[in-house]
């Protein structure tokens, strides 16, 4: 585990430079600062020396502003209001409608990112308030996957401090960081924020040694019933912790603050150590995935196709003039490919009105049966 006040000297910038940038991904519940904590990276990238201006990506459609000036704004791209209206949804189904909808175009995205490959050293994702619209989405995923297959990845976990100092607390934010680490399977950065009004010292320690968590359980009051026996949540925790210990080991931890800039260092110096665990563990696990989807996607197709041919050759010894009949025909070619009217844009590029994904037109197609993909 890193040292979480080291202040570990980051590679220079032109060091970096013949190096594909990292993508960090924030993600984190709702307030726990992770607009914030892009921010201050963004300062802190540009006041390096030389400077190294980061690209960012803001997914969240719902945000009325953003500290920072985002390269590519889902914004731009997707009226979230518009959304809401058009589909008839709330809130939340309209964030994750929009963020959909921003999916569909994330080759775009992918091109712009990789247009600047060569001159920037990070790229980083600030995605939306509500954690689970990014982590429990396919759209989540899929932006991830096609992040992490493009760039070396890692996930910045933003932890609200001050509010994690309840055992049960921390322990349920600990679990819900587990579940997206085995879930993306990238290198993994805990983020501990806020630590200008809450030092990150009590996870430290607690990570470090069960033994000190099940002290502090002991002495939460909230972990006694009346008659002063230990809860069930007590018991669930005292022997959860036991299991998150092997899953500590495999995380980074640092602290900082996205107010004052502390520990900034530190969490660059965590990001570098994540690109070799990268290009080490999860490249050749990608590696292995794919290979195994492509033979049997091979495989698949090779049944298909034979199936198809012996159909075919049944179909044609029944009926040879139907078979001769049966030609195609170019001019029947239906033509409605209407694709190209959604376009994201690079702001760093381009200024002007921001062009929007015209809902109306996608509603008309709502008879043939869009489904949308679900989680799962
Ligand atoms: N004291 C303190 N407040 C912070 C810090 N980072 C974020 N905040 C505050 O936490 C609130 C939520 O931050 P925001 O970045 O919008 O959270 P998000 O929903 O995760 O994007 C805001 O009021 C921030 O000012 C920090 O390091 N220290
Ligand atoms: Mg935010």
């Amino acid at each position: 585990m890193e040292d979480p006040h080291s202040q570990n000297a980051v590679p220079s910038t032109s060091a970096t430079k013949d190096k594909k940038p990292v993508a960090i991904i924030t993600i984190g519940m709702a307030g726990a600062g992770k607009s914030t904590f892009v921010e201050r990276l963004n300062a802190h990238l540009h006041s390096k020396e030389p400077p190294s201006p980061p690209y960012i990506l803001n997914l969240d459609p719902a945000v009325t502003y953003v500290p920072y000036e985002p390269n590519i704004d889902i914004r731009d791209t997707v009226n979230y209001q518009e959304v809401m209206k058009q589909y008839n949804l709330g809130p939340n189904g309209g964030i994750l409608t929009s963020l959909n909808l921003f999916t569909t175009k994330f080759d775009q995205v992918l091109n712009l990112v990789e247009q600047r490959a060569d001159s920037v050293d990070y790229v980083i994702l600030d995605t939306p308030g509500q954690i689970e619209i990014f982590t429990w989405s396919a759209s989540g995923a899929i932006i991830t996957d096609a992040i992490a297959s493009t760039l070396p990845t890692v996930v910045a976990y933003v932890i609200d401090t001050p509010r994690t100092t309840a055992p049960a607390t921390f322990m349920s934010n600990m679990l819900y960081a587990c579940s997206i680490l085995y879930k993306t399977k990238l290198p993994f950065i805990l983020v501990f924020n806020k630590t200008d009004v809450q030092s990150h010292q009590f996870a430290v320690d607690w990570m470090a040694d069960f033994e000190e968590f099940q002290a502090a359980l002991a002495t939460d009051k909230g972990s006694r019933d009346s008659e002063g026996e230990p809860t069930f949540m007590n018991s669930l925790m005292n022997s959860m912790c036991l299991v998150l210990d092997e899953f500590y080991k495999n995380l980074t931890a640092v602290g900082v603050s996205s107010v004052t800039g502390d520990g900034f260092d530190g969490f660059l110096a965590a990001v570098e150590a994540s690109r070799k665990e990268y290009e080490n563990e999860y490249i050749p696990e990608l590696k292995r995935a794919q290979a195994k989807r492509e033979k049997t996607l091979q495989q698949a197709k090779d049944e298909n196709m034979s199936r198809v041919l012996k159909d075919r050759a049944i179909d044609r010894e029944k009926n040879p003039a139907g078979a001769l009949a049966d030609r195609w025909n170019p001019d029947e070619e239906d033509e409605d490919d209407d694709d190209g009217d959604i376009n994201i844009i690079d702001r760093s590029e381009e200024r002007g009105p921001a062009e929007y994904i015209d809902v109306t037109r996608a509603r008309r197609r709502e008879t043939e049966e869009i489904n949308w993909p679900r989680p799962g």
